[in-house]
């Protein structure tokens, strides 16, 4: 791993008040004292004012603030400058080619956080959850990222790791004297610490699917027949006026797909083509389109008008239903014409009118609750697998666990069923970032941005 000062700019370019850029690396004072006027490296973490000029031509660049962040004790782990410039476009790109030509390299995404880990300031999770902060939009996504920055799910692992050397511990004598019968190693004892392990594993394992849509956004499907006020439905849970509404079955021919934060939960809105037996080839297309989005939903949320007594009940809906496999949130669309009550659709749907906005609440708490469990029941902030890497890692851990027990139960060798437990703690080392091979850090920084 290189430690050569690179720089970056780790505000967005853009019209602002301020702009700040990052400098690290072995050598990054000398590179800060050949622009800044006067230099202070000591004290550190104290800001202090100074000229940033061009090394080369001397031309001024703008008037700054900046503080010295002396390794070890710095974001990177590595020295570190930070330079406030004045904002805009101008300003901090000039002070930006000031300091490359004054010999640092500009940094690529996610390298500055990529030293911190190698340098042992942050592991793999926290790096993890540095990216995730900085892309939450909802205030859950926020909460939890925060929880795992300040090392929720690390000490979690850490606690499970331990754990699992204590389990091997536990048989040391079997692996020291294999050839002895009655050795003090206790099996009850094997079997209560396995368990133990075993159900944290496994209980980390089971927020996966709850911890992923929390990354990346609940997807709902609104689904159901055509003028069945799904549009109107998806515009009131937005806020806003995005697809059009008429009183014509087949308005909505494309998908429409929306971000909006429910119950502080992210969630991505998709509204769909009512399905029918289509009349026109563009509205066909569009059910196609509804239907392959039906296949990728995390939930379905299902409309349908009130029912008419003398219009005979048709059982498309039904059939429709049967076929899916996310789970579903029904709901009575029109609340405010219904003049008969409704009749029983299997299983409670929520009556709701984007006119007087009645149940409006209730289908928000029923789509937080239902995508997001657990989650949204508890105000407490538990670690949750919020990557495909975790939950990777995490069922290889448990798959091992499993092993090492049908290895001592099949009565094989101490020795060899420890192999399990190493293999095991293994898959939680390199969860957290203790021995993450290279390839799996490129792939956790390709999608940091540059500065961070
Ligand atoms: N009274 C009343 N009318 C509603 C309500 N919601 C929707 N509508 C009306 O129902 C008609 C159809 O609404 P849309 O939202 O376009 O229905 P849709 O399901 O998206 O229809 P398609 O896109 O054609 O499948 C419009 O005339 C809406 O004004 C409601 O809560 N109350
Ligand atoms: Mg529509």
């Amino acid at each position: 791993m290189l430690s050569d000062p690179i720089v970056a700019l780790a505000t967005p370019p853009g019209r602002s008040a301020i702009a700040l850029l990052r400098l690290s690396g072995r050598g990054a004072f000398d590179v800060a004292a050949r622009c800044l006027h006067p230099f202070r490296a000591a004290p550190a973490r104290r800001v202090f004012r100074a000229r940033l000029l061009h090394p080369d031509t001397e031309e001024l660049i703008d008037d700054v603030l900046a503080a010295c962040y002396a390794a070890p004790a710095s974001y990177t782990g590595d020295d570190t400058v930070e330079i406030t410039t004045h904002g805009g476009l101008g300003a901090p790109a000039a002070a930006l080619g000031a300091l490359l030509a004054a010999g640092a390299r500009a940094a690529a995404p996610g390298e500055f956080t990529r030293r911190a880990l190698h340098n042992g300031r942050i592991d793999l999770l926290q790096a993890e959850a540095t990216a995730d902060l900085i892309d939450a939009g909802a205030p859950a996504q926020r909460r939890h990222a925060l929880h795992q920055l300040e090392r929720g799910f690390s000490s979690r692992l850490d606690a499970l790791r331990s754990g699992i050397v204590e389990l091997e511990a536990l048989i040391a004598y079997d692996i020291d004297f294999p050839e002895e019968d009655d050795g003090p190693v206790d099996t009850a004892r094997v079997e209560a610490s396995w368990q133990r392990v075993r159900s944290g594993v496994a209980g980390l394992l089971a927020t996966a699917p709850e911890g992923e849509r929390l990354r990346a956004g609940a997807l709902v499907v609104i689904a159901g027949p055509p003028n069945a006020g799904k549009s109107s439905l998806f515009n009131a849970l937005l806020g806003v006026e995005r697809a059009i509404v008429t009183a014509l079955p087949g308005t909505t021919r494309d998908a429409i797909e929306a971000e909006v934060v429910i119950e502080d939960f992210p969630f991505r809105l998709v509204d769909t083509a009512g399905l029918r037996a289509a009349a026109s080839v563009v509205e066909s297309l569009g059910i196609e389109v509804s239907r392959r989005y039906l296949g990728a939903a995390d939930l379905v949320l299902y409309c349908e008008p009130p029912r008419v007594p003398e219009v005979p009940h048709s059982s498309a809906g039904e059939r429709f239903l049967a076929d899916l496999t996310a789970p579903v949130v029904r709901v009575t669309t029109k609340a405010d014409l219904e003049v008969v009550p409704p009749d029983g659709h299997p299983g409670a749907a929520v009556r709701v009118s984007v006119h007087t906005g009645q149940g409006l609440a209730a289908l928000r708490h029923a789509l937080a609750t239902t995508a997001f469990g657990r989650l949204a029941g508890g105000g407490d902030v538990e670690p949750v697998v919020t990557r495909a890497r975790h939950r990777a890692a995490l069922a290889r851990a448990l798959a091992e666990l499993d092993a090492f027990r049908t290895a001592r139960s099949a009565g094989i060798d101490a020795a060899a069923a420890a192999t399990h437990l190493r293999a095991a703690t293994g898959a939680l080392d390199e969860l957290i970032g203790v021995v993450a091979p290279d390839d799996v850090l490129d792939a956790v920084f390709r999608s940091f941005c540059v500065g961070k």
